[in-house]
């Protein structure tokens, strides 16, 4: 149970991309080093299914092919080429898992979520550079990133500058032990690792979707459109998502109501009828990351039903093994990121948990 940032926090020079994102580019690491990535996913044996087989809160999303990846020139490398992919039908979570609802999961099995455990060192160090040295037992402790925004421009590609480790956040606080989430029942769940998110869909008799899926369900049935509402700007005409309104970090306008986290359903929902694919919390999938997955899957007749590489690699933190995270966050806005954009790829470790990032599932 260890989370990525924190590693990367343990040693200097690291390029790590967190689910804030960053457009800057970054250098390329030595692909050869993707053999060491080792991949270690938690065992959920004692999580049982709760019985409940409808789908209720669900939307039906038809099959059908589309061409998967970037859009416009704020695409990245690792969203080419665009690619064809045919997915079959299925049912979606119309908004991200909320507090409630993760509330009831947690009433009925006891889970304790990554974030609530003590970090082992060992499984920490697998992740690390070689000869990293073990960091002092205090910072060994249950703790989560939460985003504490500085009052002044910063340095982008220093994440540290608006990431804070801390003590006792998880999603039952998700600014600190002293924080709580009374009256936000409606809230998406954040500090939830993807070992959490993958926890509740057994629990839900559903599953996380797959990064296909998700960027299918994202679009709408719109053809090649930017976001899911199609081409208009995210900070033009009637607010769309909850976005990131003004410089990045330092200061947020709220134009679209929001400075910080909004509940679940306060924008338009797409051409499904699915709500905050972009914006608010990043989304866990169920693929794992590679920077160079598209190209394999690149074929003139498409590709069905795509469940990801099997391995994980992402050049900015060779070592680390992540799994996909899509839609974007309220921290996301054109200078930083453009998570809402419906191709924009990211990755985090799966046993990392961060205060914008949730999830919604499928079956
Ligand atoms: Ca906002």
């Amino acid at each position: 149970m260890v989370n990525s940032i924190f590693k990367s926090f343990l040693f200097a020079g690291s390029l790590l991309v967190v689910a804030s994102c960053n457009q800057n580019k970054k250098a390329q690491g030595d692909a050869s080093d993707s053999s060491k990535t080792a991949i270690t996913v938690n065992n959920h044996d004692d999580i049982k299914f709760n019985g409940d087989t409808s789908t209720t809160g669900m939307v039906a999303i038809p099959g059908g092919a589309f061409m998967m990846g970037g859009d416009n020139d704020q695409a990245d490398k690792d969203e080419y080429p665009k690619h064809k992919v045919t997915v079959d039908g299925f049912y979606m979570d119309e908004h991200e898992v909320t507090n409630a609802q993760f509330q009831k999961f947690i009433d009925a099995t006891g889970y304790l979520t990554t974030a609530e455990q003590k970090p082992d060192w060992e499984q920490l160090k697998a992740q690390l550079p070689p000869g990293t040295p073990k960091p002092d037992e205090s910072q060994l402790v249950a703790a989560s990133l939460v985003f504490t925004p500085p009052n002044h421009p910063v340095d982008l590609n220093n994440y540290s500058q608006w990431w804070s480790w801390v003590p006792g956040a998880d999603w039952k606080h998700p600014e600190g032990p002293k924080s709580n989430i009374k009256g936000k029942e409606n809230y998406p769940v954040v500090h939830v690792s993807w070992d959490d998110a993958m926890a509740y869909c057994k629990w839900s008799g559903k599953r996380l979707p797959t990064e296909a899926e998700w960027e299918y369900a994202a679009r709408g049935g719109m053809k090649d459109k930017i976001y899911p509402w199609g081409d208009e700007n995210v900070a033009l005409g009637k607010p769309k998502a909850n976005s990131w309104d003004g410089p990045f970090p330092n200061a947020n306008s709220g134009r679209d109501g929001f400075k910080d986290l909004a509940p679940v359903k306060q924008f338009a929902p797409n051409g499904y009828k699915l709500y905050d694919m972009a914006g608010n919390v990043w989304e866990w999938c169920a693929d794992w990351y590679r920077n160079d997955y598209y190209e394999t899957v690149n074929k003139p007749e498409g590709v069905k039903n795509p469940q990801g590489p099997a391995d994980s690699y992402d050049p900015d933190e060779p070592y680390t093994p992540k799994k996909v995270a899509r839609g974007g966050s309220y921290m996301c806005n054109d200078s930083y990121c453009s998570g809402y954009r419906a191709a924009r790829r990211m990755k985090s470790s799966n046993d990392s948990g961060l205060s914008n990032m949730g999830f919604r599932c499928v079956k």
